[in-house]
């Protein structure tokens, strides 16, 4: 199609999309389309007989995936509901049981509505006007702003070579299989890949530790069990985990609740006392946040000491543990027994010794590691949060050890796990191949405004370059560039004030989403995109469970919203690789695609699910029964092969490698991706700032960490109005420090440090250890004159120094904190009018 064409084409489409959406958003009441509306008939409320009911699924990087029921009117959603056994397989009403569980959704989930037809609902595309950040914006036609990025891609790579695009998608959008948004096999690295400029960002905010650490131990990170193993733990110890508030699979909540009435005990890590060791009856050992690693040693120390250890599992199955289990060609090297018993540093890593460094008595230490020792099954979950740390790997492999020394991995009721990742869903419907997804230099994600704001004098040790080859090995790349797509990275990754020194350096920056969000605010240009209930995929769990649900469009794309992957499409069309970049669609896909996403996804379902996952059920039946759930012969246990069968592990030994071969073999750690020296045995290493800190702790006495919300998904659910009505964005602190600092529950404070201030109420309360600071991430940034941000988000505080394995230290944070006269305001309008009426102005 010719440009002119396609330019009437928009024109048409535009002016039929007006008279459609007259009626579909009413809801909205917003300006804009108040001449055409006709308010939609909210009373008498129509009774659910009047409704058609639509089986589809939530969404985002929640911890989950369940059913949500839509019940619409024409075109409007006018009431959700989830699962209550009646959309399962041969289920009765409310079937609810220990082999199929409901999916039933959160307070989260059953608020999408509001989501869906929120005033931060991006509409239409937006052209930035005022100066970059400023938030001011006007409407543009598709066509403007597509050829305004389709140019200035071309001049970018032109001039600044093939690294000048940075990819920062992320997980917003990952868990449908065929609209995906990520960094390794997402819609945005095929198309970066495919144009030819592209620098990806390789560390994951979530648990870069933690993969590593699983990488390095036991070769994949498929090292987790399905929640329903958790009903046959005798022991639950829940390290830096709180599932209660922080979704780990869909029906966790539910096994433990079964292990506990069958008899099992629970422990609880953590510097805050959490509502899952409330719910369980815990027994809470408050720790000193980052010294992880050092309680743990101090329990290794005690099983060895008392011979506690299953000796059997260590001889068959672990490399390294101690010197009867090195490999050969390293017996002179140090293994983890020696360094524990201090063997070979002097320093015996005792119960008395750990207590010092993180706070909790040598007799609690003792307990636990005597309960964990002779408790068999046994679950150590070692969680996430604690490995987002200066040297957090180090907690991993240390969980690890743990695991392996009690012989707790490949048995129901034990844990091996670290990442977690369990049953295996077949993720991509969309043409992925790894020759189209490359990139041209990788970089810890972290680093990228130290990159831009350095560039050219950056070693490549400093952003963790990750070449494409040997040949481009030390080119740094010259970021010119980004696009945010399906995520609110300018808001959730680390330092954001120096993100703000390094966007105003760059040429282009382009943010696709369904909502304004504040990196949106960042964006020269914004692309509306259809949310998952506005276009057709099939919805994966998240690390946990085994099943699909089915989403069908539920209502058409509001306001002029397209899906990423028709926007992907047109612009490649634009840029020479239409065709190689959506080989089934023509050019009118952005106008047309459903009979092109149905291909896909129908492939995928036949070549993908029918053929390797024994699924007899044809699509059609599956786009009728709307969810498919797999019947697992039996529990799904990590490596119960490995144990049972004697299949080795996937590590250069294929033991469990206590001891790395790999780090054990590197020379130069400059010419890593790492970037710097990680020991080959897990050990504990001192965080760069934490509460054993005498010197800094002068200046910023509070250890901050910041947990992930219930009632949002990181950013996603901050403006809703019925969630807000049920927290507030708060610092949470002890009360002998409030008290020190004469402090009530309801002040406003400020929390800073020498990165950024950051102004919200203070909760008072026993259930946080004194000295520690938990603030909830993901709150709406919304910066005053002075650069102080008045939301509470955490992101301003944190530190983008990441650690060697590439982890994000979010949890490696000091701060003070006192009362203030400054104002907090909630990132969002509590009146509802929202701040997005800026964008609301027509042409
Ligand atoms: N201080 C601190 N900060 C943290 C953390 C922490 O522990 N402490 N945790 C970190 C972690 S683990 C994570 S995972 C990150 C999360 O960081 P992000 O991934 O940036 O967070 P989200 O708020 O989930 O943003 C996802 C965005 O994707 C958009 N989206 C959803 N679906 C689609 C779609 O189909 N297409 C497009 N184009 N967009 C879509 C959503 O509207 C939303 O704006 O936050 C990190 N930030
Ligand atoms: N409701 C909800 N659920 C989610 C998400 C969400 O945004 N909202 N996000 C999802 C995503 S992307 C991720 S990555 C996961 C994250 O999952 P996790 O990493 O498990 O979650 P967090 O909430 O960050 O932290 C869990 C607990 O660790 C504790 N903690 C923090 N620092 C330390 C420490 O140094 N030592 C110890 N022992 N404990 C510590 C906190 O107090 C908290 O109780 O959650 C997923 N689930
Ligand atoms: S846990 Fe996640 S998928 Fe489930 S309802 Fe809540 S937000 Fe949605
Ligand atoms: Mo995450």
């Amino acid at each position: 199609m010719d440009t002119q064409k396609l330019q009437d084409y928009l024109n048409i489409n535009r002016r039929n999309f007006l008279k459609t959406t007259a009626l579909t958003s009413t809801t909205l009441s917003t300006g804009l389309i108040s001449s055409k509306t006709q308010a939609y008939a909210y009373e008498p409320y129509p009774k659910d007989d009047d409704l058609e009911t639509v089986v589809t699924s939530c969404a985002h990087n929640c911890g989950s995936r369940h059913a949500l029921i839509a019940h619409k009117k024409n075109d409007v959603i006018v009431r959700l509901s989830t699962d209550d056994g009646r959309f399962q397989k041969d289920g009765e009403y409310g079937k609810d049981t220990e082999e199929e569980p409901q999916l039933r959704g959160c307070l989260r989930g059953r608020s999408y509505r509001h989501r869906i037809y929120s005033q931060e609902r991006l509409l239409y595309p937006m052209m930035r006007v005022g100066k970059r950040g400023e938030g001011k914006f006007r409407r543009a036609s598709w066509e403007e702003a597509l050829s305004f990025v389709a140019e200035k891609m071309q001049y970018i790579k032109a001039t600044y070579g093939d690294t000048a695009l940075l990819d920062q998608s992320y997980a917003g959008a990952s868990w449908g299989v065929l609209h995906k948004s990520d960094q390794i096999e997402g819609l945005l690295g095929r198309f970066l890949g495919m144009f030819g400029c592209r620098t990806s960002s390789w560390s994951v905010p979530s648990y870069q530790a933690t993969t590593f650490s699983s990488r390095m131990t036991f070769g994949t990170i498929r090292d987790g069990n399905e929640d329903d193993t958790f009903a046959h733990s005798k022991l639950i110890i829940m390290w830096g985990w709180n599932p209660a508030y922080t979704f780990h699979g869909g029906n966790t909540f539910y096994y433990m609740r079964l292990a506990k009435q069958r008899g099992c005990k629970f422990v609880l890590v953590d510097p805050q006392y959490t509502d899952s060791a409330s719910t369980y009856d815990a027994w809470w050992i408050p720790i000193r946040p980052n010294t992880d690693a050092a309680m743990m040693a101090g329990m290794a120390h005690y099983i060895f000491s008392n011979n506690l250890q299953d000796q059997d599992f260590i001889n068959k199955f672990v490399q390294g543990m101690d010197a009867a289990t090195m490999p050969d060609w390293a017996s002179d090297q140090e293994n983890f027994k020696d360094y524990i018993l201090g063997k070979s540093d002097g320093q015996p890593k005792t119960p008395e010794w750990a207590a010092e460094i993180c706070g909790v008595s040598a007799k609690d230490i003792k307990k636990l590691a005597d309960m964990y020792a002779t408790t068999k099954p046994a679950a150590l979950k070692a969680s996430w949060a604690p490995g987002r740390n200066a040297y957090g790997e180090q907690y991993n492999r240390m969980a690890a050890a743990l695991q392996a020394m009690t012989g707790n991995i490949g048995i129901l009721g034990g844990c091996a796990e670290g990442v977690g990742k369990g049953w295996h869903a077949k993720a991509v419907a969309y043409p992925y191949d790894e020759n189209s997804n490359i990139w041209y230099q990788s970089i810890k994600s972290d680093r990228w405004a130290h990159c831009v704001l350095n560039y050219p004098n950056v070693k490549r040790e400093d952003i963790g370059l990750w070449p494409r080859s040997d040949e481009t090995d030390g080119q740094i790349p010259n970021i010119r560039g980004i696009f945010w797509q399906g995520s609110d990275w300018f808001n959730q990754l680390t330092n954001i004030n120096k993100e703000i020194q390094a966007i105003h350096k760059l040429d282009l920056v382009v943010c696709m989403d369904s909502t304004i969000t504040p990196s949106g605010l960042w964006a020269d240009v914004l692309f509306p995109v259809a949310t998952h209930f506005e276009r057709h995929d099939v919805a994966l769990p998240w690390y946990k469970g085994h099943y699909y649900i089915h989403r069908p469009k539920v209502i058409e794309p509001m306001g002029e919203s397209k899906t990423d992957l028709q926007i992907f499409t047109e612009l490649a069309y634009r840029l020479g690789f239409g065709k190689e970049y959506n080989p089934k669609a023509e050019r009118n896909y952005f106008f047309d695609n459903e009979a092109v996403d149905e291909e896909f996804l129908k492939e995928w379902w036949e070549n993908k699910v029918m053929h390797y996952q024994n699924v007899t059920m044809p699509w059609d039946e599956f786009k009728q029964t709307g969810i498919y759930k797999f019947k697992l012969d039996r529990p799904h246990v990590a490596f119960q092969d490995n144990v049972e069968k004697g299949v080795p592990w996937d590590t250069p030994s294929g033991k469990i490698e206590i001891f790395s071969s790999k780090l054990a073999k590197y020379t130069d750690w400059t010419k890593t991706s790492y970037g710097h020296y990680i020991p080959a045995i897990p050990k504990w290493i001192e965080p760069w700032e934490y509460l054993g800190d005498r010197e800094k702790t002068k200046k910023h006495p509070f250890h901050l960490i910041s947990p992930h919300p219930r009632w949002r998904t990181h950013s996603i659910f901050n403006n809703i109005s019925i969630l807000r009505e049920t927290y507030e964005q708060e610092v949470t602190m002890n009360a002998s420090d409030a008290m020190k600092l004469g402090l009530k529950t309801g002040d406003t404070v400020e929390v800073y440090n020498d990165r950024g201030k950051v102004v919200v109420p203070v909760y008072v309360t026993q259930r946080c250890m004194p000295g520690v600071a938990v603030l909830y991430e993901g709150s709406w940034m919304d910066l005053d004159e002075n650069g102080v941000d008045r939301s509470g988000n955490p992101d301003f505080l944190t530190d983008d120094n990441p650690s060697p394995a590439g982890a994000f230290a979010y949890n490696t944070v000091l701060v003070n904190i006192q009362k203030t006269c400054l104002e907090h305001r909630p990132g969002w309008d509590r009146l509802a009018t929202s701040r997005s009426h800026v964008f609301r102005r027509d042409n």
